[in-house]
């Protein structure tokens, strides 16, 4: 009789991503469904929580008065999007703590990309260039991806690094078009962050053990690949126009394809990084954990707070 009752919800299910119908937090959807959103949205909220740090870095050392209040609230922005992004992951049955807790112990993971140091001022402007353009090609797919919080989450979430990206593009533009030592920062910056920003779309596809059911589940629209060489396309002409040079000697136009052909990306790099290898690993999950230990009393006094009121409210009502 189960079995009867469990095909039947699976056949729905299944019509409902056949026929774009997003599923919601109290439809029925497979254990596989809820863990692969669990395990990608919660890291994508850690790595916005993560990615603050290495910009946070820059806010005091900010050239000016404007680019500190631009920077300040762009870091602002990536912790709002932790925010959505925890509460849409939270709507499938996983406690904000928990989630807390395997980034803490090293069991959950975070992007790649936050595992490099923040050298110069120009690393700011190739952050929001660079990383953020790779962000919004990863994540304006997820604008329709098929479970409904986390594809809200996303709209706002893609208007926000729009902008980023806008400032990162103009960070490098003044630095391009500044003194010759101001062009040659942004060229070191480039090329440091070119080739961790490519890992950021995941392994190579035939090395991507969980592409093929999330895009037959729409939860991926594009796979690794694609979405690695749409972002290439984008960038190159890009990197032309601030004239940069792209650190790849295997960069070159494919007529056929109407795209670019690009060197090997670093895999052994890549693994090792996601691994806890990276130059910045342990310094990024240490001072997440001292964050959250010092933050205690704040998260303390809320629930007090919180309580309290609840309380209050409870005996408006019998009165
Ligand atoms: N770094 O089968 P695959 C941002 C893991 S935030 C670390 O292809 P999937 C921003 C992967 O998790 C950027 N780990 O996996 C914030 C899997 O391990 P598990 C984050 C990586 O999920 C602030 C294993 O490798 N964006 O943009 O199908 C400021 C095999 O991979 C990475 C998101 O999270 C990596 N780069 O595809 C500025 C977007 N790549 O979980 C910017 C949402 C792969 O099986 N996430 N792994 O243990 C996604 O789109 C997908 O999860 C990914 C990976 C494309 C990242």
């Amino acid at each position: 009789m189960e079995t009867i009752i469990d095909k039947s919800l699976e056949e729905l299910f299944e019509e409902k991503i056949a026929n774009e119908i997003r599923i919601e937090p109290k439809d029925w959807m497979p254990d596989q469904y809820r863990k692969t959103l669990v395990r990608q949205i919660s890291q994508h909220a850690h790595s916005e929580i993560v990615g603050m740090l290495p910009e946070g870095n820059w806010i005091t050392r900010a050239p000016s008065l404007k680019r500190k209040a631009i920077l300040l609230s762009k870091v602002q922005d990536e912790a709002g999007h932790g925010l959505y992004l925890y509460s849409a992951a939270e709507t499938l049955g996983t406690s904000r703590d928990q989630m807390i807790n395997d980034l803490h112990s090293g069991k959950a993971k975070y992007s790649s990309i936050f595992n490099y140091p923040t050298l110069s001022w120009a690393d700011i402007g190739a952050i929001g260039w660079l990383v953020d353009g790779a962000a919004i090609m990863n994540q304006v797919p997820l604008i329709r991806t098929s479970y409904g919080p986390y594809a809200r989450a996303m709209v706002r979430v893609c208007k926000e690094e729009s902008f980023h990206q806008r400032q990162g593009f103009e960070i490098m533009m003044t630095l391009c078009n500044g003194a010759p030592a101001q062009k040659k920062m942004a060229q070191e910056a480039f090329n440091r962050w070119w080739w961790p920003t490519l890992m950021m779309f995941g392994p190579k596809d035939e090395e991507s053990p969980n592409t093929e059911q999330s895009m037959r589940w729409k939860i991926k629209r594009f796979t690794n690949d694609e979405l690695r060489q749409r972002f290439v396309d984008m960038m190159v002409p890009q990197a032309e126009f601030l004239g940069l040079t792209v650190p790849d000697k295997d960069l070159k136009w494919n007529e056929v394809k109407n795209g670019y052909d690009y060197g090997d990306v670093d895999w052994e790099e890549f693994w090792n990084v996601v691994k806890g290898n990276g130059p910045c690993n342990k310094d990024r999950i240490n001072t997440r954990v001292k964050a959250h230990e010092e933050g205690a009393w704040v998260r303390e006094a809320a629930m007090a707070h919180a309580e309290k009121r609840a309380r209050r409210e409870a005996e408006k009502q019998v009165a």
